[in-house]
């Protein structure tokens, strides 16, 4: 099932938690066929026996209700409630070796610092794990309640102001897996998503040897003059790009946001066009968006900003 819907899903994945490549999800979804297929007897069987006593073969007995009324609901829901118990904490069940991802949800977006006690690398909107190892996501918030919920690979799991939630994730197929915020957060709650993109080992440990340190050099006049424009126009008030500007934290990381699938938090696809576009007017892309517009750009600096950060990668 999952073969299929990866290769005629495209770019982004099926959102499904019925298609599972993860443990957790596809736990989740064991149990969740489990309890259909088990109350779907129970139904069967019900629909039967007021069956049989609505055509005769049955004489009403006083013992239906003892046995009917309270101990077939007793004990299925005891049965189904121990699965459901043991599954989910098996999959909440945290790692000490697995890697750890602290994800941050902001109004409408995600700040992501890999292994935030050692390699301590920062991006945003997108998150890299690799397959078949344990990662552990450390959620917080730090604005109001948004949720982090990738059906693929597992449940969702709160990001709550002043708290600290992790959940705990290992994906079992390579891919890119659509997630998004599952948790009403203002009003571009429905334009908060992101991806995950789940590598092979190996490649894994090449890419965070390419996305570790400083952003791609300007290799161009007109690329140079993007840089220009970004540290000009204000952009490192709220943006970082590491080698050119350090000290913003408001808005996402940009060191390398061209390399990103997406651009606004899984909303458009990334490219100098779409960044353009953004920059003119996020408000008008993502309404609520915490950023102002630079409608007041001249085209041609414009051109070169949006062509600099289509460039980082
Ligand atoms: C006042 C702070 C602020 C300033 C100044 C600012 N931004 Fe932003 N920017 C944000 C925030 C916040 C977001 C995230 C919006 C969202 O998705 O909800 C963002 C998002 C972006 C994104 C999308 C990133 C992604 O991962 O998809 C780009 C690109 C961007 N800004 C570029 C710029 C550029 C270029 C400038 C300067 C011309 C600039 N920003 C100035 C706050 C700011
Ligand atoms: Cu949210």
């Amino acid at each position: 099932m999952s073969e299929t819907a990866q290769s005629t899903l495209g770019q982004y994945g099926v959102q499904s938690a019925l298609a599972p490549e993860g443990v957790g999800a596809t736990a989740i979804n064991g149990l969740t066929i489990g309890m259909t297929v088990a109350f779907g007897v129970v139904f069967v069987l019900l629909l039967l026996f007021v069956w049989g006593v609505l055509a005769g073969k049955l004489a009403p007995r006083k013992w239906w209700i003892w046995a009917g009324g309270i101990a077939l609901p007793l004990v299925s829901v005891l049965i189904l409630m121990g699965f459901s118990t043991v599954i989910l904490q098996r999959i909440t069940l945290e790692d000490p070796e697995a890697l750890v991802i602290e994800v941050t949800g902001k109004q409408f977006w995600w700040d992501v610092v890999y292994d935030p006690e050692g390699w301590s690398m920062r991006g945003a909107n997108e998150i890299v794990i690799p397959k078949g190892r344990p990662v552990t996501f450390r959620l917080k918030s730090s604005d109001v309640i948004h949720s982090l919920w990738v059906p693929k690979l597992t449940g969702k799991m709160d990001m709550i102001p002043g708290r600290v939630n992790s959940l705990p994730v290992m994906a079992t197929e390579t891919g890119r897996f659509r997630g998004q915020c599952a948790e009403f957060c203002g009003l571009s709650h429905p334009k908060m998503a992101f991806e995950v993109v789940v590598m092979e080992p190996e490649d894994f440990d090449a890419w965070m040897q390419r996305s570790s340190g400083e952003a791609r050099d300007a290799a161009t006049a007109e690329l140079t003059r993007g840089r220009d424009v970004f540290v000009e126009a204000g952009c490192p008030a709220c943006h970082t790009i590491r080698g050119v500007a350090e000290t913003g934290t408001l808005g996402p990381d940009l060191t390398r946001v061209g390399a990103r699938g997406s651009l606004g938090a899984g909303m458009y696809r990334m490219n100098q066009g779409t960044l353009a576009g953004w920059i003119a007017d996020p408000t008008a892309m993502k309404p609520g968006a915490k950023m102002p517009s630079y409608n007041h750009l001249p085209g041609p600096d414009l051109r070169a900003l949006s062509a600099y950060l289509a460039s980082l990668k």
